[in-house]
């Protein structure tokens, strides 16, 4: 007979997502691919540049905060997974060829550094977001999987920064974010010797969660997404703004105390205040308790 705590959690299903192009607002997407899973809660981001290792470039950004916002707003989906098209490459990094003396131009000649914005969208956004890394994670591609919440590689996986090789450097969460995830030397040795990593050495470095066979590498992914869907959302959202919150300093805390606000929007306490003033009169809080 199976547990008490089996039958309430249960196995999460292994089947294959089934996945469905959509919201391009009537601005088809080039560079990426956003899909979500009928009736599943999961949306997907695949950057769609493979001839390119799937590096990026302004308008890749660009269309990637589109999706970002999209999954944010749409309170069906609990889940994004970010990913690269092809088992070449998760993502290469800022496209060199475009790659001026003030950032990345390409449909104008306007630089931008529009990576930093993504990267702070997807630690602000208020539900886990998933890495899926076939192939290389290098360069602004390898930070982009650190700022992800949970990193699913497969074993051909690749990790590492090139930036001091190529005349680059991502000094904010690059940095940071590496440094708390495999320590302070691990992260010198990263940045100073521009070496790659594979997989197994990722993964007992710390950079990610689990290896899996390439061919099972979105089964995984979205068994682990549907594990984290049956969960509680509330709880899921205050804990990701709780692990960001020291090392995103001011930032960090207002995202986490938004979510304080939001729970007290919900008590008959914070009604009694928007009622009073509502109703011309004094609010009484005198009936809640001041708990210990
Ligand atoms: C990924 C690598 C190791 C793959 O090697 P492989 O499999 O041998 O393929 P290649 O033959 O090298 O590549 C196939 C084709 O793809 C092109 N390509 C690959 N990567 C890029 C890229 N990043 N930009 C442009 N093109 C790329 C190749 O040129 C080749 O094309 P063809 O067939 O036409 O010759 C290997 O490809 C590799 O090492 N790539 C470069 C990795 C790299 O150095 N990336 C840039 C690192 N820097 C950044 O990302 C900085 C960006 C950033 O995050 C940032 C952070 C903070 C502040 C600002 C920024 C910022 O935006 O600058």
């Amino acid at each position: 007979k199976s547990s008490k705590y089996h039958q309430v959690h249960g196995d999460v299903s292994s089947h294959p997502a089934s996945w469905r192009a959509c919201c391009d607002d009537g601005h088809p997407f080039t560079d990426i691919i956003y899909e979500k899973a009928i009736g599943e809660g999961i949306a997907k981001i695949t950057i769609n540049r493979p001839e390119r290792r799937n590096a990026f470039r302004p308008q890749t950004l660009n269309e990637m905060t589109r999706a970002l916002n999209d999954a944010r707003n749409d309170i069906e989906i609990g889940v994004i997974i970010l990913t690269g098209k092809g088992n070449k490459a998760f993502c290469s990094g800022g496209d060199q060829s475009l790659r001026g003396s003030q950032g990345y131009s390409d449909h104008d000649s306007t630089g931008r550094l529009n990576v930093l914005d993504v990267q702070v969208q997807i630690r602000r956004l208020p539900k886990p977001v998933i890495a899926m890394v076939a192939g290389y994670a290098v360069g602004g591609g390898h930070v982009l999987h650190m700022v992800c919440d949970l990193t699913i590689a497969a074993d051909n996986a690749v990790f590492g920064q090139t930036g001091p090789k190529v005349g680059s450097f991502d000094a904010g969460y690059g940095c940071s974010t590496m440094s708390r995830l495999i320590g302070t030397k691990r992260a010198r040795e990263m940045w100073f010797l521009c070496r790659f990593y594979n997989a197994k050495e990722a993964m007992q470095m710390g950079l990610i969660n689990t290896v899996v066979q390439l061919d099972k590498l979105e089964q995984e992914t979205v068994k682990w997404s549907r594990e984290i869907l049956k969960n509680s959302p509330t709880a899921i959202r205050i804990c990701k703004s709780a692990l960001n919150a020291v090392d995103d300093g001011h930032a960090g805390l207002q995202e986490l105390s938004g979510n304080a606000t939001l729970l007290f929007y919900g008590s008959e306490e914070a009604d009694e205040g928007k009622n009073a003033y509502l109703q011309r009169r004094r609010p009484d809080f005198s009936k809640f308790p001041r708990l210990p």
